[in-house]
């Protein structure tokens, strides 16, 4: 303990998780630490459950609303939402309990773009933050934190909130000071250029100071972060890899790109570890990475030496990779770099760098607008994440998907999207296993025959066309050409599912 907390005022204040949670009481609105299953307080939330669940026994009310980096684990959004206590939520999340919360109507729940959510929670514009519940690997002499394997919103939580519960976690390495760079820009009118010209810039401070009078308790834990493992790599995760890889290829050979390419960000999931997986076996080189999480594959590629540094947010490693990161903590904050996600999905940086996207989606139109959080228009998935913030204002920006889903009884490429999160004028390369579409430069009755082209599945494809086709008829009729749709017909792939179990005609 005497290592992991320096100020003796806070080694004063070290209590039980159960005696900390009881600062927190119905109504409250609460920021936490953590982004994609690293960084998150692991004993406090479960000790908020435990009391949300003892009070309704009571027949009292106990609800409260809960603000994060983005997902965290079951540790933190499984056991609040299987309260049923969880009122609103911003701005990610992925946890299945959770998820079923949204859905059922018990949770509302703001998706909000990644770089917005910390600024916002500054200015207000959510209410006041009664209580931070904050991870960190130190606490310093001065009361300044040490984050531990995410930064996430952490700098506001703890500026705005009134009380603060910090939980020093031994299992993370205390050689992960000296990752972060902590830095805020301000608020507007005030606001401050960020003064980062390449991935690797460091701006800040290695720790997030804090008013030790505003802390209310800390309570010790060892418990690890807990992502979940990679699937195996499957064969439409390295064709879409490939297909990714050629078009790089493609684009040096127009002198648009090096072989160094441009800084990175990549999504989370199997495809984006296989696009890394692909580039650690590829002739690329001196890759930087500016992204927001780094997955085990961004790990295997700095140990290659393939890629030299990378900035994110946070980890969303494997266990396997985190016991490696844990080691070997010193050596990686060489080249890693943990910012505050305002900062690491910050758009000024992001296309200032030219940073290159590619991120997972649930469904592209035949336009090239993308569903990236909705089933079928009403049922949340995940959420937007940083995809919007790294979308609108990349060099290039990607979505990739399997051409289908559920079997073959979903294609990936409809007619028309269900929801919108990207849209035609943001999306500029769509990838499926078939193959990809570029659709830079191409007008949306263009785009139409690529995407269907290249993207969609063989067994959607002349199903697609035959709508295409009569949509233009249609609206050479009203002379509305631009992009065509017959607005009748556009969603009925997503009925016909609903109905019938497949957008199979
Ligand atoms: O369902 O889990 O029941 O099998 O959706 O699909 O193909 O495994 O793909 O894990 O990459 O997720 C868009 C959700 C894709 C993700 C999304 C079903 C499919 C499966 C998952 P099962 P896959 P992925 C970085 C940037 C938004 C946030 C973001 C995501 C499940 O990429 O959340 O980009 N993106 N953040 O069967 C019905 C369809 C479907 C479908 C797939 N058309 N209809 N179900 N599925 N397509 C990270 C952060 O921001 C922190």
């Amino acid at each position: 303990m005497t290592d992991r907390i320096a100020s003796t005022a806070l080694r004063g204040k070290v209590m039980s998780a159960d005696d900390a949670a009881a600062f927190i009481v119905d109504g409250d609105q609460i920021g936490f630490s953590g982004f994609t299953g690293a960084g998150y307080p692991k004993e406090v939330p479960g000790a908020l459950a435990r009391r949300i669940t003892a009070a309704r026994d009571a027949g009292d009310q106990f609800r409260v609303n809960v603000l994060t980096g983005a997902s965290t684990a079951p540790e933190l959004d499984g056991v609040l939402a299987e309260t049923g206590g969880v009122n609103w939520r911003m701005p990610y999340q992925s946890d299945p309990s959770l998820r079923k919360a949204i859905n059922d109507g018990t949770t509302y729940y703001s998706d909000i773009h990644l770089s917005h959510s910390g600024m916002m929670t500054t200015e207000g514009f959510f209410g006041d933050v009664d209580v931070a519940v904050i991870e960190c690997v130190k606490i310093n002499a001065d009361g300044s934190v040490v984050p531990s394997s995410s930064v996430g919103n952490n700098v506001n939580y703890m500026d705005a909130a009134k009380k603060v519960i910090l939980e020093v976690n031994e299992w993370q390495s205390p050689g992960l000071e000296g990752m972060h760079d902590i830095w805020t820009p301000g608020l507007p009118p005030n606001r401050r250029p960020i003064p980062i010209t390449g991935s690797g810039d460091r701006i800040g401070t290695t720790s997030i100071p804090l008013d030790p009078e505003k802390v209310v308790a800390v309570v010790m834990t060892d418990a690890p972060d807990r992502n979940s493992t990679f699937k195996p790599l499957d064969q439409d995760s390295k064709d879409i890899a490939g297909h990714l890889l050629e078009f790089f290829r493609h684009e040096i050979s127009r002198g648009r790109l090096t072989k160094e390419l441009l800084p990175l960000q990549s999504g989370v999931g199997n495809i984006a570890n296989a696009v890394l997986a692909g580039l650690l076996e590829s002739e690329f080189e001196n890759l930087t990475s500016y992204t927001e999480v780094i997955q085990d594959g961004m790990v295997d590629l700095l140990d290659s030496g393939k890629m030299t540094l990378a900035s994110a947010t946070s980890f969303a490693l494997s266990p396997d990779a985190a016991e490696r990161m844990n080691d070997r903590a010193e050596e990686y904050a060489r080249k890693l770099i943990l910012r505050p996600q305002e900062i690491s999905n910050n758009p000024e940086v992001i296309r200032r760098l030219g940073v290159i996207a590619t991120n997972g989606m649930i469904e592209a139109d035949i336009y090239g607008n993308v569903n990236s959080t909705h089933i079928s228009g009403s049922k949340m998935m995940n959420g937007l994440g940083g995809s919007g913030d790294f979308t609108r204002n990349a060099y290039i920006s990607v979505f990739v998907s399997p051409s289908l889903a559920k079997g073959g009884d979903i294609s990936a490429i409809v007619p028309m999207v269900s929801h919108h999160d990207h849209t035609e004028h943001d999306v500029q390369v769509i990838i499926t296993e078939q193959g990809l579409a570029d659709l830079r430069g191409l007008a949306p009755r263009q785009r139409s025959r690529v995407i269907i082209e290249k993207c969609a599945h063989p067994d959607y494809r002349a199903q697609l066309l035959d709508y295409v086709e009569r949509a233009e008829r249609l609206c050479t009729e009203t002379r509305s050409l631009h992009t065509p749709h017959d607005l009748g017909e556009a969603l009925s792939w997503h009925r016909r599912f609903q109905e019938t179990g497949s957008m199979k005609n």
